[in-house]
C-alpha cells in the first residue's frame, strides 16, 4: 500500500526560453507536466511513497514521461500503455510583469482521453492511504468524470482518504459543469482544495479566504477545505477550526505547477503532521516550485523543511 495514489493526464510542455515569446521563438524547452503527475513527483521527492495512474502512448514521448516520473521515485505499475495513441502537449509562454503567462493546449485526442474505467485495476490503483484527484482529470474528455467518481468510491471503500483539488481549467469545461461535478463527488471527498477565484467563479462565493473555506465546507458538506489565494497564502477549515499560513517570498520565476506543489505539501502534512504543518509545507513547496523552471517540484524533505523553518515556523517531521 502506497501513501498516496494519484490519477491524471501527463503532457509535455513546450516553452520558449525566458524572455522570448511563443510567436517569435526559434527554440522550445521541454518539461513534463500534468497536475497529478506534478503532485506525485513532488511527494516522491520528499520521500512519500506515491503511485501515479494514467494512460500513456507506447512511444518515445510516452516513455519520456514515464522515465521522468520514475526517476523521482513514483510507482507506475498501474499506468495503461496504449499503442497508436498520442501524448497531449501544451505550449506555455512564461510571463514576467506586466506580461502574463499564457498557455495554448494541444491535448485533444490524447491517450488519456480514451482511458475507460474498464482499463484499470481499481484494487491496485486505490491501494493507498490517500487518493488524490483533480477537476482536470474529470474534465479531460467526455467520460473521464467516470474515472474520478470510480477512484473516489473505490478509495473510500478501501478506507483511503479522498483529496479533491478543484483545479478549474476554463479550456476543458464550463464553471457550471465543474461546480455540479464537485457537488456530485462531494459526499466522497474528505479534503477539498480550491483556489479563491474558483470558489467565486464556480460556486458564487465571495469574502475573504477564511469565509470562503467556511462557506465551501458548509455548502458542500465537506469536513476539511483548503482555500489558496496566491500571494495571500492559504487558509483551511479543518474539522471545525480555522488554520492559516502566509505565502512565502519567492522570485516567481515560473508559477506553473505551484498549486500542485502546494497540494503535495498539504498531503504530506496530512500523512504525518498537524493541519498547520500541512499548510506550512504546502506554502514552502509552492514557493520552491516557483523558484525553478518547469512544472515539477523536485526538492528533498530537508530542503522543503529548511524553507518552512526559515520562515520562522515550526514544521514537525
Ligand atoms: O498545475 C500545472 C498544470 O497546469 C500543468 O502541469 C498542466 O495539467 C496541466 C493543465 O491541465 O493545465
Amino acid at each position: 500500500r502506497v501513501a498516496v495514489s494519484s490519477l491524471g493526464e501527463a503532457m509535455l510542455r513546450l516553452s520558449p526560453p525566458s524572455g522570448e515569446r511563443l510567436r517569435d521563438t526559434g527554440q522550445l524547452r521541454v518539461h513534463v507536466g500534468g497536475a497529478e503527475a506534478n503532485v506525485a513527483v513532488a511527494l516522491a521527492s520528499v520521500g512519500v511513497s506515491t503511485r501515479w495512474t494514467s494512460a500513456l502512448p507506447d512511444t518515445v514521448l510516452g516513455r519520456r514521461v514515464a522515465d521522468s516520473l520514475s526517476s523521482a521515485g513514483v510507482a507506475l505499475d498501474t499506468v495503461h500503455w496504449m499503442a497508436d495513441e498520442r501524448l497531449g502537449l501544451y505550449f506555455a509562454e512564461i510571463g514576467s510583469p506586466p506580461r502574463p503567462t499564457s498557455v495554448v493546449y494541444d491535448r485533444a485526442g490524447s491517450a488519456f482521453c480514451s482511458l475507460s474505467v474498464d482499463d484499470l485495476d481499481w484494487a491496485a490503483v486505490c491501494d493507498a492511504q490517500i487518493i488524490h484527484l483533480t477537476g482536470i482529470t474529470a474534465a479531460v474528455a467526455p467520460g473521464s468524470d467516470a474515472l474520478v467518481l470510480r477512484a473516489a468510491r473505490e478509495g473510500r471503500n478501501r478506507g483511503a482518504l479522498v483529496v479533491y483539488d478543484v483545479n478549474y481549467r476554463a479550456s476543458l469545461c464550463s464553471p457550471e459543469t465543474a461546480a455540479s461535478f464537485t457537488a456530485e463527488l462531494a459526499s466522497d471527498i474528505d479534503l477539498l482544495i480550491c483556489r479563491a477565484e474558483d470558489a467565486r467563479d464556480l460556486f458564487g462565493l465571495v469574502g475573504d479566504p477564511v469565509m470562503l473555506a467556511n462557506d465551501l465546507a458548509r455548502k458542500l458538506a465537506i469536513g476539511r477545505v483548503v482555500v489558496t489565494s496566491g500571494a495571500g497564502g492559504a487558509v483551511a477549515w479543518w474539522d471545525g477550526e480555522s488554520v492559516t499560513a502566509p505565502a512565502l517570498p519567492t522570485v516567481g520565476l515560473d508559477r506553473i505547477g505551484a498549486g500542485d506543489a502546494f497540494a503535495a505539501g498539504v498531503l504530506w502534512g496530512v500523512l504525518d503532521g498537524s493541519p498547520q504543518d500541512a499548510l506550512n509545507r504546502g506554502t514552502a513547496m509552492a514557493s520552491l516550485a516557483m523558484s525553478v523552471q518547469g512544472d515539477q517540484c523536485r526538492f528533498s524533505a530537508e530542503e522543503v523543511l529548511e524553507v518552512a523553518h526559515g520562515a520562522g515556523r515550526e514544521v514537525r517531521r
